[in-house]
């Protein structure tokens, strides 16, 4: 079986220190969190940045400041920015760290409620249109997933040309408006990509860690991290980001999954050509 790709979300846009006192939202809190994922294994790092005082932002200079200080830290790291940004933020908003030098960014493929009252709007033209651009500049797009028409979604506009081969899901799984996280939905899921595909689960909240051990047994990746998740265990918040990470770094070593290097994780993502 390939190896496993585990990628770091460490900060998210909408969990807060009041959830857990590590979320980062400085830069030397940004660069802490997202060493300790990759001291423990992880070879990419889903990455939202904040203003010091928490709030959300795509800010194109503060995703550089980030990028810059997150690299001197972790020279080989794959660092993958959220073109997600937070529920409300405009298309050119949150397309701002595609201006940068990057690798990878995230391609959310569609519509969905976001927790409450909050719809996370990606409609079929926005998605082009991210998708166009992660072209234009090389960008390898990880498609997000919240549901199961998201799949036909990537895949029609993958077709049309908007978005290339070897396509890359992250399967997001338990947000209040997508799919849920029970093993029968990531069976569902996982069985309605293409065989050539790659894919990633992120299990929210109680689902992280099910759903983590599904996909190292299934042959597919791992997400972890306090975007979505903030708890090592059942009433046990996680120290950092590296806890987290760490402990599915046990869960493969037990079922016999090696873990991939950042130069791995970009060959078996199609990254080297
Ligand atoms: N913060 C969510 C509304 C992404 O990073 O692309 C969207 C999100 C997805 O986190
Ligand atoms: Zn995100």
């Amino acid at each position: 079986m390939e190896k496993l790709i585990i990628t770091a979300a460490i900060c998210g846009a909408e969990v807060l220190k009041e959830h857990n006192p590590a979320v980062p939202y400085t830069v030397a809190e940004i660069v802490r969190e997202a060493k300790s994922a990759y001291d423990a294994g992880a070879s990419i790092i889903h990455l939202h940045v904040r203003y010091d005082d928490g709030t959300p932002t795509q800010n194109k200079a503060r995703f550089k400041e980030c990028i810059d200080a997150i690299k001197a830290a972790t020279p080989d790291i794959i660092i993958m920015p959220s073109t997600g940004g937070a529920v409300g933020m405009t298309n050119d908003e949150r397309l701002q760290p595609t201006e940068l030098d990057i690798e990878m960014a995230t391609l959310d493929c569609g519509t969905c409620n976001f927790g409450g009252d909050d719809v996370f709007t990606n409609t079929e033209n926005t998605i082009k249109y991210f998708g166009q651009r992660m072209i234009e500049r090389g960008i390898k797009p990880e498609l997000e997933v919240f549901d199961k028409s998201m799949i036909e979604m990537a895949l029609r506009l993958h077709k049309k040309g908007f978005i290339n081969k070897p396509l890359h899901f992250d399967f997001v799984m338990g947000v209040n408006g997508g799919i849920g996280g029970d093993l029968r939905d990531f069976v569902f899921m996982r069985g309605s990509i293409p065989p050539d595909a790659t894919y990633t689960v992120a299990g929210i909240g109680r689902y992280e860690f099910p759903l983590a051990m599904a996909s190292i047994i299934d042959g597919g990746h791992v997400r972890v991290g306090f975007e979505d998740n903030v708890y090592l265990s059942k009433g046990t918040l996680a120290k950092s980001n590296g806890e987290l990470v760490a402990k599915v770094v046990r869960m493969a070593k037990e079922l016999g999954r090696e873990i991939a290097s950042p130069a791995e994780a970009r060959q078996i993502l199609g990254m080297n050509s």
